[in-house]
């Protein structure tokens, strides 16, 4: 892998975690095609069995500026790009692997998120900004529309008005208007982000791993699903979870009143 996207391993005692940390602080970690190929890498070994739980944050001031606007210059070619191959090569599959990993990913968004560097943190399962962080959905300055499944994300998380408005006026959102609308769930002084982060991948790693896989799935359906539908998908789930070994270690240690010590099997 090269280094524009670094990975460290971290150890709980009872389980581990990884983090990755996306490395062009000074192109505010915009896409090349080098970090889109090391993000893939990234998160295809961030599927193995031993790791329970991802962390993805930003080098430097800025968490990710989207796709790095230098390599794809429209003025360099004979015809127009076409766009829709960055985003069928690089962007889609990243998102889906954010979405797919059957664990816990933690975005901590330590500066500006903007374009799909804003979706690609959306698409994470828990958003931690840091207070001096901003998200743009700069697109329509350069005539796109929101991708990395932004048009998705935000239409669910906030409603069709207000992703209306975010897209079509580019305007910058503080972490703090970002927590109101729900699309971060909690905002820290910058100088905490880190710590607050790793704590939380931290505990989510010796979590029931399969139980947070299942509930991340079912809410990802939840979004197109009936109630009835969602009912039943509830109850498949829940009886694939409770034949697992963290159940029986989870109601075990409740009725010992002892921590449980879960096992992510
Ligand atoms: C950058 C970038 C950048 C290159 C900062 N590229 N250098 C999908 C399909 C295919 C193609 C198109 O893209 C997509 C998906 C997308 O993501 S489209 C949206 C692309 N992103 C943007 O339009 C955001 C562009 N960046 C900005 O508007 C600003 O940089 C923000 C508001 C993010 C931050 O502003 P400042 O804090 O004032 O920083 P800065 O602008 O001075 O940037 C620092 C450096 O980073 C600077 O380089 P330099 O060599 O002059 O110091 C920028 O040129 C570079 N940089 N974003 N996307």
């Amino acid at each position: 892998m090269n280094d524009t996207v670094l990975i460290k391993h971290h150890e709980t005692g009872h389980s581990a975690w990884v983090e990755i940390t996306l490395n062009r602080p000074d192109k505010l970690n915009s896409f090349n095609d080098d970090m889109h190929n090391a993000i893939h890498e990234a998160l295809d070994a961030a599927a193995a069995d031993n790791v329970r739980a991802v962390l993805l944050t930003g080098a430097g001031r800025g968490f990710c500026a989207g796709q790095d606007l230098a390599g794809r210059d429209p003025r360099s070619g004979a015809t127009p790009p076409d766009l829709s191959e960055t985003l069928r090569k690089y962007f889609n599959p990243t998102v889906r692997k954010i979405r797919e990993l059957k664990k816990p990913v933690i975005c901590a968004v330590n500066g500006v998120a903007a374009g799909a560097g804003a979706n690609i943190a959306f698409s994470c399962d828990i958003v931690l900004a840091a207070s001096s962080a901003k998200f743009i959905q700069a697109f329509a300055k350069i005539g796109l529309l929101p991708d990395a499944g932004g048009t998705h994300t935000l239409t669910h998380a906030i409603g069709p008005m207000r992703a209306k408005a975010l897209a079509m006026t580019a305007m910058p959102i503080d972490a703090a208007a970002a927590e109101k609308m729900g699309l971060v769930w909690q905002v820290h002084d910058d100088e905490k982000l880190m710590d607050e982060a790793r704590s939380l991948a931290a505990s989510l790693a010796d979590g029931a791993t399969n139980g947070l896989a299942e509930a991340k799935a079912a809410i990802h359906h939840a979004v197109t699903a009936s109630f009835e539908d969602q009912l039943e998908y509830e109850a498949d789930a829940q009886s694939r979870c409770g034949k697992s070994a963290d159940y029986i270690e989870g109601v075990t240690a409740f009725l010992e009143k002892r921590p449980a010590v879960f096992k992510g099997k």
